[in-house]
């Protein structure tokens, strides 16, 4: 890692907010290409939380800053990862899933659909599977969009689709998820539309299942 995108990684790393806004605005200002700042430094240095994490040199409260450093840098980037688009592409409901609090690649797949002229409605984080059905029932949406990042939330992605057909408007909508330990083979068995390991790779997968491409 260079000496712009270092102070970044390590700025998440010790929870400094303001250290990862001055170190995005640097990279950007010195004509990095935000999604190399994205990918290199900031979502390797969750990644790194994350490992941290595992072996107990990290707890809660250190991935919670880093996550706070994380979303401050964000922030900045988002205008430079959202391009300008006329049409809509259609309406999205985003949510991560029940008892799941994780919203930063959430957040990222939000984004990047912006960015891709799709209109966003975020539910948020801990959302109700009743919460998904109502937005269905009352945005107009094409896409029901599900994060998850825990083993132990993921069953809920299934519990969502399962309240979107007992509320009799599955047929209605397309339902794409994402997060961590999520696979394609999971979004199969739960009878999903289809299932994306990155935001931009979301992108792509919601502009098809609205026909798009
Ligand atoms: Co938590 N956490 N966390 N955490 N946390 C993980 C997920 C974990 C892997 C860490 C670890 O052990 N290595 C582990 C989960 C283990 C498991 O289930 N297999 C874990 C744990 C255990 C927990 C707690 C249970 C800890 C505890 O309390 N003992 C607890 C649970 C709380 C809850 O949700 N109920 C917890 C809490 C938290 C914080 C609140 C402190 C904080 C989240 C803050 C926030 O999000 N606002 C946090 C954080 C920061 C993490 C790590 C370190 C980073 C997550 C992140 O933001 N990554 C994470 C470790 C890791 O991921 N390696 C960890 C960056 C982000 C850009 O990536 O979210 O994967 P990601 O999104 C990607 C793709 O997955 C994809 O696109 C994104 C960008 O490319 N994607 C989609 C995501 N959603 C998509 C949807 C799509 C398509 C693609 O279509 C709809």
């Amino acid at each position: 890692m260079d000496g712009i995108l270092e102070p970044i990684f390590n700025s998440i790393l010790d929870g400094n907010q303001r250290g990862v806004a001055a170190g995005v605005q640097a990279a950007l200002d010195k004509g990095y290409d935000p999604e190399k700042v994205l990918k290199e430094a900031m979502i390797a240095a969750m990644q790194e939380v994350g490992r941290l994490f595992e072996e107990g040199e990290y707890f809660v409260p250190e991935m919670l800053v880093a996550a706070r450093a994380m979303q401050g840098g964000l922030a900045i980037l988002k205008p430079h990862l959202i391009q300008a688009n006329i049409a809509s592409s259609g309406k999205v409901i985003a949510g991560t899933v029940k008892g799941d609090l994780h919203d930063i690649g959430k957040n990222l797949v939000c984004m990047m659909l912006e960015g891709a002229a799709f209109e966003i409605v975020d539910l948020g984080s801990d959302v109700d599977p009743e919460k998904f059905v109502e937005a269905v029932k009352t945005t107009g949406a094409q896409i029901v969009a599900m994060s998850a990042l825990l083993t132990t939330t993921m069953p809920n992605m299934k519990v969502t689709v399962e309240a979107l057909k007992a509320a009799g408007v599955r047929e209605n909508i397309k339902v794409m998820i994402g997060g961590a330990p999520v696979t394609e083979a999971y979004a199969k068995e739960i009878g999903a539309d289809g299932y994306a390991p990155d935001a931009s790779k979301a992108v792509t997968l919601a502009k098809s299942l609205v026909g798009l491409n």
